[in-house]
């Protein structure tokens, strides 16, 4: 059932400053921060990604409906942090080495965020080493990485390879995506999954987490 709230349909629109007012609102009302990612914002995103699995939404759809999420995680994500909140997953994500596109990867956070997982950003750029230091720092379930770039994309073999050799590649998933990524190159440099749009990067990532799916369309997952 589509929920009735306030928040829900800021989202739904993509009204950031809606979604920032109703949040500060509803918190001082009472409602705990958890109640409002759980019942409006996360059905929200779900919803946004079943347009977008559908057709009916587009890239800059889902950008704004993004947005208003992080408006509104900008100001739960404290109280949830304090309030020591479980999340559906760790992911530590980055664009690789050499790459400084980011808008991808941005919307890959956000729809994690927004379906409840917790996402630690490393930004563009991201050497091997910097991968391992937030694997060994942060303890993530998963390790996301992002490449726009036909020259960019072997930073992510380089850096499964740096992960063997430093002994965590067991430790923790490994995710890829962007625009040359395919199934076989997921395939051929050890990743665990690989998906060609947000939505099928949050599938991917509930696969990781043994969580149920509803469609793996646009998801590479590996099964041996
Ligand atoms: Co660049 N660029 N760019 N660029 N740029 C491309 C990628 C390019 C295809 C343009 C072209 O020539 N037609 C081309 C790559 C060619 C190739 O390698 N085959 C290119 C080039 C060549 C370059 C430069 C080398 C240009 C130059 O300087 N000569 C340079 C490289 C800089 C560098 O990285 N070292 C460069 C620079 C830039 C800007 C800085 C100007 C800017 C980036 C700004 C930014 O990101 N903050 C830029 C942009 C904007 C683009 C285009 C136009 C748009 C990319 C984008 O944001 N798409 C792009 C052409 C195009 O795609 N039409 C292009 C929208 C975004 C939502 O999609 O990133 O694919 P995308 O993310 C998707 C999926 O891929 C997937 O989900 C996302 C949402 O659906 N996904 C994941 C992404 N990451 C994932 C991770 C996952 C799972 C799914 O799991 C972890």
């Amino acid at each position: 059932m589509t929920p009735s709230h306030p928040l829900y349909d800021a989202m739904i629109s993509g009204d950031a400053e809606a979604a920032r007012c109703v949040t500060v609102r509803t918190l001082a009302e009472g409602v705990a921060p958890l109640s409002l990612v759980n019942d409006y914002m996360i059905p929200a995103m779900e919803d946004a990604g079943k347009r977008f699995a559908a057709g009916e939404y587009f890239v800059p759809d889902l950008l704004i409906r993004a947005r208003a999420m992080k408006t509104a995680m900008a100001i739960l994500r404290p109280l949830l942090v304090a309030a020591q909140i479980k999340s559906a997953g760790r992911v530590v994500l980055g664009t690789v080495n050499g790459d400084v596109h980011d808008i991808g990867k941005n919307l890959v956070g956000a729809m994690l965020e927004g379906c409840g997982f917790e996402v630690v950003d490393l930004g563009v750029n991201v050497s091997p080493e910097k991968f391992i230091a937030a694997i060994n720092e942060r303890n993530p379930h998963i390790v996301g990485m992002s490449a726009l770039l036909t020259s960019t994309m072997y930073s992510m073999k380089t850096t499964i390879d740096a992960m063997v050799q430093a002994g965590v590649r067991d430790k923790v998933k490994v995710l890829i995506g962007g625009a040359p990524v395919t199934r076989q190159f997921a395939q051929e440099i050890g990743a665990d999954g690989s998906s060609n749009n947000a939505v099928g990067a949050v599938a991917v990532a509930k696969m990781a987490m043994g969580l149920q799916i509803e469609s793996t369309a646009g998801v590479y997952w590996r099964t041996a």
